[in-house]
């Protein structure tokens, strides 16, 4: 559905819901050009949002606590009370909601009833985030109903927060920071450690950014996620008893790592050298960016996956396969797996007007060993969370 159309859509059920005028705010999603699970290892990533949104009416009601939120595409309410607000069910998208209402009152934020109805045009669990669109789409909603003079750096925050606290992911800081600070035409070289960003403009010249859908959704990701992130500490600890300086994985040489290996099972330290080597990588991308050199930056997507296949495993056959397709098809520069892991998009740098023959060339293979169609999109890099005018 078109933004517009969804938009059109949302208003329209807000008022016949609610009988007033909301105020509509957008939230995109995001994609990452490189810099994978970097971002909770306080490394470099870098990420823009996109076209893709999810599009929030909400207006305050006259109740001092009662509060409803309307999920459109489930077409499911929830209902809740500002002095009692609790994580839901496991796997509900009430959390997203819940969780940033009871971070914003966990700060301080005084709020009264409200109501909100939402929908989206995220395709779910595509690797996309429309959780932390969801998230900042809700915040953002509540700084303005409410004047809470939040800004954008403390909202983002709040949204990590409700999804490390209600969701039960702890996420790092990349979804809510690319869809709440994007900038139109630009990616975000994010330190996540300072939270200081360049905007930066890529000149594909010749080729184009697109986005396949592996259409796997896969159930584990959350915990795997979570375990990942316990590596990732559990390699510091050891660093820190050779190096006490060093703070998290962005400041650990290889060289650093090999002197701790024997304290490490081989496990850790292979998943603990792919942080490190990514983080290298987002750097190298950028000078690649800087000197226009497409086929260098090509080369280091491709690099990307396979520390994310091999060394980090969070990858998983369906997108290993169309990123191996990819490596064999000379349109193609670079390509992987982007976000999490374990199902979702992967993201290609491809000749412009060879799309549609790459997908052709992949598809029917990919639905014979899969039993699966994969997706497509071509998105446009877009500006972060805000009222929408129109
Ligand atoms: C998910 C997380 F939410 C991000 O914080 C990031 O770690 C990403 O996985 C992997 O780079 O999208």
């Amino acid at each position: 559905m078109t933004t517009e159309a969804l938009t059109d859509k949302i208003r329209l059920l807000f008022t016949e819901r609610h009988n007033t005028a909301p105020i509509i705010i957008q939230s995109p999603g995001r994609i990452n050009i490189i810099g994978e699970h970097t971002d909770y290892n306080d490394g470099f990533v870098l990420p823009g949002a996109i076209d893709r949104y999810i599009i929030c009416a909400a207006a305050k009601n006259n109740s001092a606590d009662k509060c409803s939120v309307y999920a459109a595409d489930m077409e499911e309410n929830c209902t809740f009370s500002l002095t009692d607000v609790k994580p839901s069910g496991k796997g509900s998208w009430q959390n997203y909601v819940l969780g940033v209402v009871a971070e914003v009152l966990k700060a301080g934020g005084r709020l009264s009833g409200f109501d909100i109805v939402f929908g989206g045009n995220i395709p779910n669990g595509s690797g996309l985030s429309s959780s932390a669109a969801l998230e900042n789409s809700i915040i953002y909603s509540l700084n303005k109903l409410f004047g809470l003079q939040l800004s954008r750096k403390e909202m983002m925050l709040l949204s990590q927060k409700a999804e490390h606290n209600f969701v039960g992911v702890q996420c790092g800081i990349m979804d809510q920071f690319a869809s709440m600070q994007g900038k139109e035409d630009h990616v975000l070289f994010l330190d996540c450690r300072t939270l200081d960003f360049t905007p930066v403009r890529i000149d594909f010249g010749d080729y184009e950014l697109l986005l396949i859908n592996s259409n796997v959704k896969h159930s584990l990701a959350d915990s795997a996620y979570n375990d990942r992130r316990n590596a990732c500490e559990t390699g510091v600890k050891a660093l820190q008893e050779k190096f006490p300086a060093i703070k998290a994985l962005r400041d650990a040489t290889e060289k650093d790592l090999l002197q701790v290996k024997g304290l490490l099972s081989g496990e850790v330290y292979t998943q603990c050298l792919y942080v490190i080597q990514e983080n290298n990588r987002v750097k190298q991308a950028i000078e690649a960016i800087e000197q226009n050199d497409i086929d260098k930056l090509g080369e280091l997507l491709f690099a990307s996956h396979n520390g994310l296949q091999h060394q980090y495993q969070v990858s998983c056959p369906e997108l290993d396969f169309l990123v191996e397709k990819a490596r064999i098809t000379p349109a193609v520069l670079g390509s992987r797996m982007m976000g999490g892991g374990f199902g979702g998009c992967t993201i290609n740098i491809i000749r412009k007007g060879e799309a549609d023959a790459f997908v052709a060339s992949v598809r029917e293979e990919y639905i014979r060993t899969f039993g699966k169609e994969p997706g497509t999109y071509r998105v446009s890099l877009t500006d972060g969370t805000d009222v929408r005018t129109s």
